[in-house]
């Protein structure tokens, strides 16, 4: 089937969610990340009036999958630190999936927020963090400036949600010390508090964006608009979400959505390719290695102690 991008409006979307038989939803339908999207936008408009549809919202709306149900909306904003915020929440019978993203321009080396649910019947998997833009591991400076404050957060909600065993060493990179990964079976209270870790973190990405001041210096307008193009290199060619989106909508539209929206910015803040920053995934005949690790899958236990210092690998021999 041919599919193209659709236009569905937001009114038949909800009418449809309603008629949909509790019997047959009843975990997935517990959550509601069409809530999550509009207290993010709620909430953004409380912080800057100026808040405006990116250009991308004429092309990215809403599309049905191939198989006629899954339905994927797509939604995406601008304001002066924000070069881009922009959701895709796809929902059908079987799972429910919210991909919500807040990249600054890079005249602010804020943190990009980030949130990826996936949700099915038996199973969440789950991040949620303030993504630092420079390296936390070797820049203390950069890791003060934004987490030290924010670690009573992070503690409170990986209590809550506590971490959720190994992963792709090579993400670990791109969290901070406050992030949430965790994988769980749905509850009435797992919900709850991933739905207060999404509010709190929000506001707490707000704040940062009130305070930030514009970085005038054009060396370190360059740094940031460099870190800013790796991460979404990073992010456009290595995300766990690539298999879900090629299932549902075919290889060609979910490269384009990748690079195009999920991921914008790529053909713009930078020329460097995948391969030159990440040199270990080259094979011998030059191409991309389609493995999403090389090191492997490490980090059976939060590598940050309660203070937010790097604790790393000391587990993984268990
Ligand atoms: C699994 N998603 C995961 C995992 C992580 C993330 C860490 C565990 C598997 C792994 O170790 O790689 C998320 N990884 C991230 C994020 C960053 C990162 C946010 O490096 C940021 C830097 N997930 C989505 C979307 C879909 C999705 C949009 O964000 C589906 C459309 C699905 N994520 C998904 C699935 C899994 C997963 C199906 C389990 C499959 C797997 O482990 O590969």
């Amino acid at each position: 089937p041919i599919t193209t991008f659709t236009s569905i409006n937001s009114s038949s979307w909800r009418r449809r969610r309603k008629r949909k038989e509790p019997s047959t939803q009843l975990h997935v339908s517990a959550v509601s990340y069409q809530d999550f999207i509009h207290f993010a936008l709620n909430e953004t408009k409380t912080h800057t009036t100026l808040l405006v549809p990116s250009p991308l919202q004429d092309k990215y709306n809403a599309l049905i999958a191939n198989d006629g149900k899954t339905e994927l909306q797509m939604l995406s904003y601008q304001a002066p630190k924000i070069r881009l915020l922009r959701s895709m929440n796809i929902q059908s019978e079987l799972m429910q999936v919210f991909d919500f993203a807040v990249f600054p321009n890079p005249e602010f080396d804020l943190p990009i927020f980030c949130a990826n649910f996936f949700t099915t019947a038996n199973k969440n998997i789950i991040v949620l963090d303030l993504n630092p833009l420079h390296d936390v591991i070797s820049q203390r400076d950069y890791k003060d400036k934004y987490y030290k404050n924010l670690m009573p957060l992070g503690l409170k909600y990986a209590k809550l949600l506590p971490w959720g065993g190994k992963l792709t060493s090579e993400s670990i990179k791109f969290f901070s010390p406050i992030v949430i990964w965790a994988k769980f079976t749905s509850s009435q209270d797992k919900n709850d508090a991933l739905y207060s870790a999404f509010m709190e973190y929000y506001k707490a990405w707000l704040v940062l964006m009130d305070q930030s001041i514009e970085e005038k210096d054009v060396s370190q307008i360059k740094r940031n608009c460099e870190a800013q193009h790796r991460y979404l290199t990073w992010r456009a060619e290595k995300d766990p979400g690539h298999g879900v989106l090629k299932k549902l909508i075919g290889e060609t539209l979910a490269k384009d959505l990748l690079r195009n929206f999920l991921f914008s910015g790529i053909d713009e803040l930078g020329s460097k390719k995948f391969l030159d920053y990440f040199p270990e995934y080259c094979c011998e005949d030059g191409a991309i290695n389609e493995k999403r690790s090389i090191v492997g899958k490490s980090f059976e236990s939060r590598p940050w102690n309660s203070s937010g210092e790097f604790v790393g690998n000391n587990s993984e021999a268990n």
